[in-house]
């Protein structure tokens, strides 16, 4: 019979064959992350993402046997997605909206997914014996970045990121768990934040309530793509021209700055009009030209009615009077939701006339208590 060692190298030479950047193997969390979760979501710092508190999730986190009946062992996977950066001209221009980086591709669940498929059927086969293996990408019941650590893939930086030593933290994770036995592996000691706080001091929102811990609610991935009603209006102002997720606190990690490796993936030149889109044309996008344009991207997850909030929020951070017009003019947007941002812009500009206008015709509640908060 195969050793668990001799298994855990042969499925770490298939899962690089894969793709996958990096392998490893972990039976369980270090002791003590489960509660630390758990506290995480009584805190409420989760905000409206209800599947992370429902009961049945927070028993799964603690035991992957409750997923997968007889599971031993769990296959962490990452994969790179760094490209390059943006030249610093588009990266500060607050004419445009900025895409955080893991939207820059296809979306990385369809990718990693079939791949741990394929590793799950590998392993099986290798066996020879029954064995049963679930591939989890980001949706499931794990403390992902957890077991990652656990399974020598790196550390967890101040900013909560997975990060490794030689790769920096722009990876995707993914997990394969099985019956089947492998070797462990050891938890990586070689990275550590030191005496750095860059992070915690970088974050628009000031999301990070302590070290290592984030409070959902005030970063801006969330806001921007999690978070489907109105933005808090306190925050609305700090969060500069971010329309889907943010990189901030990446940005600005020396270990990010100085390992991320361009990915294996095939390579492109990050389309400039794609990822740091101007803002103007996409105030007035219309819902067949949402659907044109995002069909194949992680962008698609805000709806339109969700790209168009934030995008009126970064006008109005933008302020400059060219957007006065077409922020004019989606005062009439067919959704709420838009218009109550566009009326905060608005407000923010100094732009009143449209507004006392508006709320003559306006008929939707909400709007009008955002027309109201905008004219003061
Ligand atoms: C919910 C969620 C979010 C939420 C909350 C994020 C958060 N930090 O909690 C929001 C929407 C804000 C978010 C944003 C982002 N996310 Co997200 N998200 C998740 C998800 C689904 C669950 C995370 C979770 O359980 N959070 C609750 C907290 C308590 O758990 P945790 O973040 O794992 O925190 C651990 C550490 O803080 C540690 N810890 C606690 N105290 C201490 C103390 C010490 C001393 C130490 C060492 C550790 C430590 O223990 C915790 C539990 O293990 C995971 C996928 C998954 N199933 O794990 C993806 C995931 C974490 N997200 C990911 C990504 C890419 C992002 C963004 C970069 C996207 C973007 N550019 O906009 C940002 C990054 C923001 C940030 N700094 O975290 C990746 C991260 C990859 C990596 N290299 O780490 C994941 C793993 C998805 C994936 N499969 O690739 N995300
Ligand atoms: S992703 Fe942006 S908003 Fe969220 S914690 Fe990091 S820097 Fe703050
Ligand atoms: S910026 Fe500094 S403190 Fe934050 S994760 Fe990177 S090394 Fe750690």
């Amino acid at each position: 019979m195969i050793s668990t060692r001799d298994l855990a190298q042969r499925v770490t030479r298939r899962a690089v064959e894969l793709g996958f950047d990096l392998v490893g193997v972990s039976r369980e969390m270090a002791p003590g992350q489960a509660q630390a979760y758990r506290t995480w979501v009584e805190a409420g710092y989760g905000g409206k993402m209800a599947y992370l508190a429902r009961p049945d999730a927070l028993a799964r986190r603690a035991d992957m046997q409750l997923t997968l009946p007889e599971a031993t062992s769990l296959i962490s996977v990452g994969v790179s997605y760094f490209v390059k950066d943006l030249p610093a001209e588009i990266r500060h221009d607050p004419a445009r909206g900025l895409i955080a980086r893991y939207a820059w591709g296809q979306d990385y669940h369809d990718v990693l997914a079939p791949r741990l498929q394929v590793l799950g059927t590998f392993l099986a086969e290798e066996c020879g014996t029954p064995v049963l293996s679930r591939p989890y990408v980001d949706t499931g019941p794990l403390l992902e970045r957890n077991l990652a650590h656990q399974a020598g893939l790196g550390f967890i930086g101040r900013n909560t990121m997975l990060i490794n030593p030689d790769w920096g933290s722009y990876l995707f994770l993914g997990e394969l768990i099985t019956t089947a036995e492998l070797e462990s592996d050891k938890p990586d000691s070689r990275g550590t934040c030191g005496h750095c706080t860059r992070c915690l001091a970088a974050c628009p929102t000031e999301a990070f309530v302590a070290p290592y811990v984030l409070d959902a609610r005030r970063c801006i991935s969330y806001l921007t793509i999690e978070l489907k009603g109105p933005i808090p209006r306190e925050l609305r102002s700090l969060m500069g021209n971010w329309i889907f997720g943010c990189d901030v606190c990446q940005e600005v990690c020396p270990w990010t700055r100085k390992f991320s490796r361009v990915t294996r993936a095939p390579a492109f030149q990050p389309d400039l009009e794609a990822v740091a889109p101007l803002l103007l044309p996409l105030i007035g996008l219309t819902p067949e030209g949402f659907r044109a344009r995002f069909k194949n991207s992680p962008v698609a997850r805000a709806k339109r009615r969700g790209l168009l909030r934030n995008v009126a929020v970064a006008l109005g951070n933008w302020g400059d009077g060219a957007a006065v017009p077409a922020l004019n003019a989606a005062l009439q947007d067919p959704e709420p939701l838009v218009r109550g941002h566009v009326a905060w812009a608005l407000g923010r500009m100094g732009e009143y006339r449209r507004l006392q206008a508006a709320r003559e015709w306006e008929q939707d509640g909400y709007v009008l208590e955002e027309i109201g908060a905008a004219l003061g």
